[in-house]
C-alpha cells in the first residue's frame, strides 16, 4: 500500500491507508492508548484498543502503520487512524538524549548541538531549516529571472581573499592549500565569461573570535555582476534579492519585516556621528551597528539600513575607492536589525590599479597572478556582494546565537557531530 502523509490523511476519511513515521508520543490509557506518529509533513492519531500492542513502540521509533481514516475534531489534523496494524521498522529506541514530544525542546544550547541529529527532529528545530531553504530559494529565484548563471567554484584554493580574516590551511599532497573564505576571486573572474554570476556554497573562515554571530563554515550567498555604473546598481539587486529571499519565506508562520523600496542609505561619515563613534574610526563596531539599527527604525521605519563609502584602506584590496573622494570607497555594508548582514563593493577592474593598491598595501603580487591575469584581459566595470546565509536566518527569526541556525555548526570548540 502507498504511503500517505499525516497532512494528507483528511482527504482518504473511510479508506485504509498506510502512513509511516517516527512515534512522537505513545499515550497508554486504561480502555485505549494513543500513538502519534510524525512524519516530514506533520503530526497523525492513531487509536490503539488492543491492551499491549504498544509495548516497545517508545519514542522516536520508526512504523508504518495500515489503518482506517474516521473524522475526529479533536486529533490532529480533524482526522485520527483506527483499527491499526503496526509495523515495527528500525529497531525500537530506548533512552532518548531529550523529550522531542514536548511543545518547547527547553535544553541548553550545548545539548542541542550535541545532539543535533535528534533535536532537528523537533517540529520548532525542522522550521528554522525551511527557513533557510526558502532563503536560498528566493535567492535563486530573483537572480534566475534577471539572467544570472549559477557557478560552483573550487573551496580548495591556492591563495586567501579576505584581508583580514583568517584562513584554514590544508596539506594538499604535500603542499599548502587553503580553505576557500569567499568565492571572491572565482566570481569576479567568472564576470568576464557570463556577466552575471551568483554562487550559494560553503565558505571557511578560521574564527579566532568566540562570538554568538561567528562561525567556522557558513554559507555565502555570493553575486557578481558586470557593466555597472557604480556600488548602487549593486545594492539596488541585493535589495531586490533579499527581497525575494523573505517574499519567499511568506507561508512558514515567521513573522517577516518589509523591505523597503528604498532602503536608506548613510555616508560612512555619516554613520559615525550617528552612532556616537569617533570621528576618526575606520570602521563600525557591533555597538555602533546596533546604534544605526535602531536609527534606520527611529527615522525611517526600516530593519534595513545600507551604509557606504567605508574607508578603502579597511577594505579588502578589490574594493573600487570612491574617485577624488579619498579615503573613502564604493565598498557598501547591509545592516539588518543592526547587524552586519552583507558586505559588497564595485572592484578594481583594471590591471594596474590592483598592481598599485597592493604596493600600497605593502603586499607581493605574486601569489595574485593567477587571479590579476584576467584583468589584463578586458574586465567591465563590475561589483557585487555576499550575504551571510546563517546570519539572514538569525536576525529574521530573532536567535541570539548563530548557532540556533546551524544544522551543524563549527566553530572553535565544535567539529562534531
Ligand atoms: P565578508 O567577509 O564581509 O565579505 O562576508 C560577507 C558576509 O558573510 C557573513 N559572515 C559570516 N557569517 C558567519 N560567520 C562568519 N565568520 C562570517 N564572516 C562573514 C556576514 C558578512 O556580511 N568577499 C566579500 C563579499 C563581497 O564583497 O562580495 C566577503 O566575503 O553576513
Amino acid at each position: 500500500m502507498q504511503r500517505v502523509l499525516s497532512s494528507q490523511l483528511a482527504a482518504h476519511v473511510g479508506q485504509r491507508v498506510r502512513i509511516a513515521g517516527w512515534t512522537h508520543r505513545r499515550r497508554v490509557l486504561k480502555s485505549v492508548s494513543f500513538l502519534i506518529v510524525r512524519d516530514r509533513a506533520g503530526l497523525a492519531q492513531v487509536v490503539v484498543s488492543t491492551p499491549g500492542a504498544l509495548d516497545g513502540f517508545g519514542e522516536e521509533t520508526v512504523v508504518g502503520v495500515v489503518g482506517t481514516v474516521i473524522a475526529n475534531p479533536a486529533a490532529p489534523g480533524g482526522v485520527e487512524l483506527t483499527e491499526p496494524v503496526i509495523e515495527l521498522l528500525s529497531e525500537p529506541v530506548r533512552e532518548l538524549p531529550v523529550e522531542l514530544f514536548r511543545p518547547e525542546l527547553g535544553v541548553t544550547l550545548p545539548t542541542l548541538l550535541d545532539h543535533a541529529a535528534v533535536t532537528l527532529r523537533h517540529p520548532s528545530r525542522q522550521r528554522v531549516f525551511e527557513l533557510s531553504a526558502a532563503a536560498i530559494r528566493g535567492f535563486r529565484r530573483v537572480l534566475d529571472a534577471q539572467g544570472y548563471t549559477e557557478v560552483c567554484t573550487p573551496k580548495i584554493v591556492g591563495s586567501a581573499t579576505e584581508s583580514g580574516a583568517s584562513v584554514f590551511k590544508v596539506d594538499y599532497f604535500g603542499g599548502t592549500a587553503y580553505l576557500a573564505q569567499s568565492p571572491q576571486f572565482y566570481k569576479q573572474t567568472m564576470v568576464g565569461v557570463f556577466e552575471r554570476v551568483y554562487e550559494i556554497g560553503p565558505v571557511f573562515r578560521a574564527e579566532p573570535h568566540d562570538t554568538s554571530r561567528h562561525l567556522a563554515e557558513y554559507v555565502s550567498l555570493d553575486v557578481e555582476l558586470g557593466f555597472i555604473q557604480d556600488h548602487r546598481e549593486v545594492m539596488a539587486v541585493l535589495r531586490d534579492v533579499v527581497a525575494g529571499m523573505i517574499e519567499e519565506a511568506a507561508g512558514l508562520g515567521f513573522e517577516l519585516p518589509v523591505v523597503p523600496v528604498e532602503i536608506p542609505v548613510l555616508h560612512f561619515a555619516e554613520a559615525l556621528k550617528i552612532a556616537g563613534a569617533d570621528p576618526g574610526e575606520l570602521d563600525l563596531a557591533p555597538a555602533h551597528e546596533r546604534a544605526i539599527g535602531e536609527w534606520g527604525l527611529r527615522e525611517h521605519g526600516s530593519d534595513f539600513v545600507f551604509v557606504e563609502g567605508y574607508p578603502t584602506l579597511k577594505r579588502a584590496f578589490y574594493t573600487h575607492p570612491e574617485p577624488g573622494q579619498a579615503p573613502y570607497s564604493r565598498g557598501f555594508d547591509l545592516l539588518f536589525r543592526g547587524l552586519e548582514l552583507v558586505s559588497g563593493a564595485q572592484r578594481l577592474h583594471k590591471y594596474a590599479d590592483y598592481v598599485a593598491t597592493l604596493a600600497e598595501r605593502g603586499e607581493d603580487v605574486a601569489p595574485y597572478e593567477s587571479y590579476l591575469e584576467v584583468f589584463r584581459l578586458g574586465m567591465p566595470p563590475h561589483g557585487g556582494f555576499a550575504i551571510g546565509l546563517e546570519r539572514f536566518v538569525m536576525q529574521l527569526i530573532g536567535a541570539t546565537n548563530i548557532r540556533e541556525v546551524t544544522l551543524f555548526p563549527r566553530d572553535l570548540h565544535r567539529v562534531t557531530p
